[in-house]
């Protein structure tokens, strides 16, 4: 398994529920580094590049006005296979068939409030991470407890 980086954003409605702290909780406690965090309200154009590969579908500009109402919570995960990991730890895109334990199972009802998003690939990764962060922004750290959650 290779060191990955994903991008994780805490959507308007996560922030504005004051679920920041719960669903930080849940990356911090299983083991991942945190190498970028920010607030930050998107402009249109930064969501609709966000957004991008659903240009053409009918809840589009729904989605972009939700994305860009709020601040929204952005950061950057490292880790040992951290984007699948974050998508079982984020759970199904409606919420309703999410399973419990996860993000959108335990904190959210509907598709279109659902409280989280996590790069779905590799490439999607390095986008959404150029796209939302400078590289200077990025912090290349090591925790001093790292050899009590990652072998070698
Ligand atoms: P994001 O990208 O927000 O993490 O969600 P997912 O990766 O889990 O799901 P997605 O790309 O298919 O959808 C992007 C975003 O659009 C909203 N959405 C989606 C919506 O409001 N109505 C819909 O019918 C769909 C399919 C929710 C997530």
């Amino acid at each position: 398994m290779s060191v990955e980086r994903t991008f994780v954003a805490i959507k308007p409605d996560g922030v504005q529920r004051g679920l920041i702290g719960e669903i930080l909780i849940r990356f911090e406690q299983k083991g991942f580094k945190l190498i970028g965090l920010k607030q930050i309200t998107a402009s249109r154009e930064l969501a609709e590049k966000h957004y991008g590969v659903h240009r053409d579908r009918p809840f589009f500009s729904g989605l972009v006005d939700f994305i860009t109402s709020g601040p929204v919570v952005a950061m950057v995960w490292e880790g040992d296979g951290v984007i699948a990991s974050a998508r079982k730890l984020i759970g199904a895109t409606k919420p309703l068939e999410a399973e419990p334990g996860t993000i959108r199972g335990d904190l959210a009802i509907n598709i279109g409030r659902n409280v989280i998003h996590g790069s779905d690939g590799v490439d999607t990764a390095a986008f959404e991470i150029g796209l939302w962060f400078q590289e200077a922004e990025l912090n290349d750290w090591i925790p001093s407890d790292q050899s009590w959650r990652v072998e070698g």
